[in-house]
């Protein structure tokens, strides 16, 4: 209803919002691309209040008008595509079922007690009637709990990071922010400052970070995570037939844009897959490496007839300036 199909999921968020951080957060791990809307919360666009009234952010508007309210139902339907750290815990580990147990366990302690206190300490203003000292007190608390997993190997759950460590950590951060001098002297919480400290210096957070105006309607289509590339094989010699002609316009081995309607892409994890299923005994091939954003027309995610998984489709002509690197490939 408010998203048409033949496009991207449209995620509404808010830069510094910790629920609508761990949503790009996991958004970046999978792999996948979405049209951004930042959100000012205090004009909230009709959009956005049309497809969820509740009118909290993130929200995720699929194309067919399916919508996703809650950060962890995003985190889920993007590391149900792609999942490269298991963060999920669905792999074959007989451990597993524990630790998805432990993980829902750790977010619900998070999302409830701690963001309680989070909010009575950082926002006390909005509080008037409760103390934030006894608050952070209480934040601290929860805070030597995790410090205590933490000790055993660098991670809420062990020695690798889990969807819990991705969305506490968000929340984790801006109690810091209340009282950054005060938060670093706690030398008692040395395992959880340094699980902080490697997440605030992350490359992931970076971009989840990355500054963005809020959006208007009309606007041009923002893209998270702004560094993703599509990626495309393409037969050498008709991308050397493009370059002379100016686009290019076939779809996929042996099939035209004209045939099939949309240029077939793969996000970067697809790619291996495709030159398997597609391209095998093929004649020299260059992967084309493509700019989402300067994409002349338009781009969906789509799945593969009888598939779940989404692929990048390009629906008109390639124009050449979009291609950002050619190289040969495997
Ligand atoms: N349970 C929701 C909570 C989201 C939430 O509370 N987001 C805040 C911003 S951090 C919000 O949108 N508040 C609405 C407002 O301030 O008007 C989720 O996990 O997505």
């Amino acid at each position: 209803m408010t998203n048409r199909t033949g496009a991207l999921p449209i995620l509404y968020s808010f830069r510094r919002c910790p629920y609508a951080i761990r949503a790009r957060l996991a958004i970046d791990a999978s792999g996948l691309l979405v049209a951004l809307r930042e959100v000012d919360l205090k004009a909230k666009p009709t959009d956005l209040v049309a497809a969820s009234p509740k009118g909290t952010v993130p929200v995720l508007v699929h194309p067919d008008g399916r919508v996703l309210e809650e950060s962890l139902a995003v985190m889920a339907w993007a590391l149900a595509q792609h999942d490269p750290g298991d963060w999920l815990r669905r792999g074959p580990e007989a451990t597993a079922p524990a630790e998805r147990q432990r993980i829902a366990d750790l977010i619900a302690r998070n999302d409830g007690p701690f963001k309680t206190h989070l909010d009575r300490y950082k926002y006390a203003s909005r509080y008037p009637d409760h103390d934030p000292r006894q608050h952070r007190q209480e934040g601290l608390a929860i805070l030597r709990e995790w410090n205590g997993l933490l000790k055993a190997g660098g991670w809420l759950l062990g020695e690798r990071p889990s969807l819990a460590d991705v969305a506490v950590l968000p929340f984790v951060r801006q109690f810091r922010l209340a009282d950054p001098a005060w938060f670093d002297g706690l030398e008692e919480l040395a395992p959880l400052q340094a699980w902080l400290g490697r997440f605030l210096a992350s490359p992931a957070l970076a971009a989840a970070l990355a500054p963005v105006a809020p959006w208007r309607p009309g606007d041009p289509q923002g893209l998270f995570p702004p560094h993703r590339r599509l990626h495309h094989l393409a037969l050498a010699s008709e991308w050397e037939q493009a370059r002379r002609d100016g686009s290019y316009r076939r779809s996929t081995r042996g099939q035209s844009l004209e045939d099939v309607g949309y240029i077939h892409a793969s996000f970067e994890h697809q790619l291996a897959a495709t030159h398997a299923r597609f391209f095998a005994g093929a004649p020299p091939l260059r992967r084309l490496e493509i700019d989402p954003a300067r994409l002349s027309a338009p781009l969906a995610l789509e799945c593969a007839p009888g598939g779940h998984a989404l692929f990048p489709h390009i629906h008109g002509p390639l124009n050449l300036d979009a291609v950002v690197a050619v190289e040969p490939y495997p």
